[in-house]
């Protein structure tokens, strides 16, 4: 049974002994950050947390870390294991077309299941409990301060929604959101990102008929979404509506960080995660609908010509990702519960939160990846990594080259393409076990010949990159190589004794191990 909100979800956390209610006063400036990563860093992340006394807002709830463990990222899909999701996903994709009436009566129940995917417009919603037209402050939410160098307060769970001019489609992304004053903030949609390209489709409706048309459009190009480095010129000038809800459905908000391609509606993949229609209503001052069971809704617009510094903030690298330009989100309109819980998250040093939700990503994504990429067998991204530092893949190898058709495949594939080091291995080592990949990889490879340079695009939280969002990427081929790769060398064996020793010791193994005294 999908969860209605996210006060079923908490509900369901507490049932399970995965939610601590602190009743200890604490401040939503530095504060709960400091207590969420102490939380996140002991073992296995730590239980969710529901401040229900914090300093300045009485009466008022902060929900964190309610992903941050295997357990409640599993709890929140509904599954006992990721592998879950993504076998279902599997099914779907692996439709055939049916042979006879058996096959047809086979496929009706995954039909009836497709029907759930679709989000469900609805006229009530308590999302609506509290309708604000002008009379409201965002001040009035315990919105965190994270870090001490951050450049102010931070929604950091919001799935911001906005509408493709062209095709009329809908994108949930979560993209934090820096607070300006009561009635803005930033909008951190980096350019690579979906909202951007929506944002940059209206620069250029804007801008068509316009004198200097080709030059606009050049500019377009280079404000993109995120930073405006670099821009002179004449600016287009309207808005785009935008609409942001906060503490939703954990399947919903889960959807929003989702990789998926431009086309598919996040709305969509939270249906298909929680087998239950999501349910919206429309907003009251944009053309948009919003989760109707959120507890938080902000409604407004961003400017097509308005840029503001953002940042810096205590970022998911471990690092404060630095100033830089972004559009300015100008709030209409809120919308409430009678008494919202602000749900939220801190980024920071690895392991956090955000690392299960990563996990979760990688898990569900691989039947996908395997797409595109048959010959692959399994990926690991450790958390260490921060997702787009290091991608570790296993492939069945069958022709000269693989492993960098490979990498090159990745660095082609959405978001994969801010991979900064990708390895490449054979089917037999286990990417799981980094010991084993850092063992493997190191013996098999001559780093002159293995390893190959791309220039691309890179995270924009990359602080090391020769320019923002453009730099080095590389990835280490140590597969074995052939003859048929130019290695004419014998391959050595691997070391291990033969079955017959194996088998002879494993026989005394049980009176040797009390011996040995080894459990
Ligand atoms: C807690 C959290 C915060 C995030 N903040 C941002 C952000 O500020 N800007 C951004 O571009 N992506 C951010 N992301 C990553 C995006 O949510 C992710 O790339 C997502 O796929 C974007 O959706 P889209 O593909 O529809 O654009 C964040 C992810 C998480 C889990
Ligand atoms: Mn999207």
């Amino acid at each position: 049974m999908a969860y209605q909100d996210l006060r079923e979800w908490i509900a369901a956390l507490e049932r399970a002994g995965e939610l601590r209610r602190i009743r200890t006063e604490a401040d939503p400036i530095l504060e709960i950050t400091e207590i969420a990563d102490r939380v996140s860093k002991s073992k296995n992340g730590g239980p969710a947390l529901l401040f229900e006394n914090v300093k300045g807002y009485p009466g008022q709830k902060v929900l964190i870390n309610q992903f941050g463990s295997a357990r409640r990222m599993n709890m929140a899909l509904e599954v006992n294991a990721l592998d879950e999701v993504s076998d279902r996903l599997r099914m779907f994709m692996d439709v055939k077309s049916p042979q006879g009436i058996l096959d047809k009566i086979k496929m009706l129940p995954m039909l009836a299941d497709l029907g759930k995917f679709f989000p469900k417009v609805v006229e009530k919603a308590p999302c609506k409990e509290v309708i604000k037209r002008g009379d409201f402050s965002l001040h009035d939410f315990p919105i965190l301060k994270c870090w001490p160098k951050d450049g102010g307060r931070f929604i950091t769970l919001p799935c911001v929604i906005t509408r493709d001019p062209k095709t009329g489609k809908r994108n949930v992304g979560m993209y934090r959101m820096q607070v300006y004053d009561g009635q803005t903030t930033g909008m951190h949609w980096q350019r690579q990102k979906v909202a951007a390209e929506h944002y940059r489709e209206r620069m250029r409706a804007a801008a068509a008929g316009t004198q200097a048309d080709r030059s606009a459009a050049v500019d377009i190009m280079a404000r993109s979404g995120g930073g405006s480095r670099n821009v002179e010129g004449e600016k287009p000038t309207g808005r785009m509506e935008v609409a942001v809800a906060i503490g939703t459905d954990p399947a919903l908000t889960f959807s929003a960080i989702v990789p998926a391609p431009p086309e598919v509606e996040e709305f969509m993949i939270a249906g298909f995660l929680r087998e239950k229609p999501v349910e919206l209503i429309k907003a009251e001052t944009v053309d948009l609908e919003v989760p109707a069971n959120a507890e938080i809704v902000l409604e407004g617009y961003v400017n097509l010509e308005e840029l503001q510094i953002e940042g810096p903030f205590g970022d998911h690298t471990g690092f404060y990702s630095l100033e830089d330009l972004y559009p300015v989100f100008h709030v209409t309109c809120v919308t409430h519960r009678s008494d919202p819980i602000y749900a939220t998250t801190i980024v920071g040093k690895p392991p956090m939160e955000d690392a299960y939700m990563g996990k979760a990503v990688e898990r569900i994504f691989l039947p996908l990846m395997k797409m595109t990429i048959p010959e692959l067998v399994d990926v690991n991204l450790p958390i260490e990594g921060v997702f787009h530092n290091l991608m570790i893949v296993s492939i069945r190898k069958s022709y000269p080259g693989q492993a960098r058709k490979v990498m090159n495949a990745i660095w082609s594939l959405g978001q994969a393409m801010f991979t900064k080091c990708i390895v490449v291995v054979d089917e037999d080592t286990n990417v799981q076990n980094v010991g084993e990949v850092v063992w493997k990889v190191l013996n098999n490879i001559d780093p002159e010949r293995d390893i190959q340079f791309m220039l691309g695009p890179v995270d924009s939280l990359d602080h090391s990159s020769r320019l923002p969002d453009f730099g080095s990427k590389m990835g280490i081929d140590a597969t074995r190589k052939w003859p048929t790769e130019g290695f004419h060398r014998p391959w050595p064996d691997e070391v291990d004794s033969d079955q017959k020793t194996k088998a002879l010791v494993e026989s005394k193994w049980a009176a040797l191990r009390k011996e040995l005294g080894i459990s």
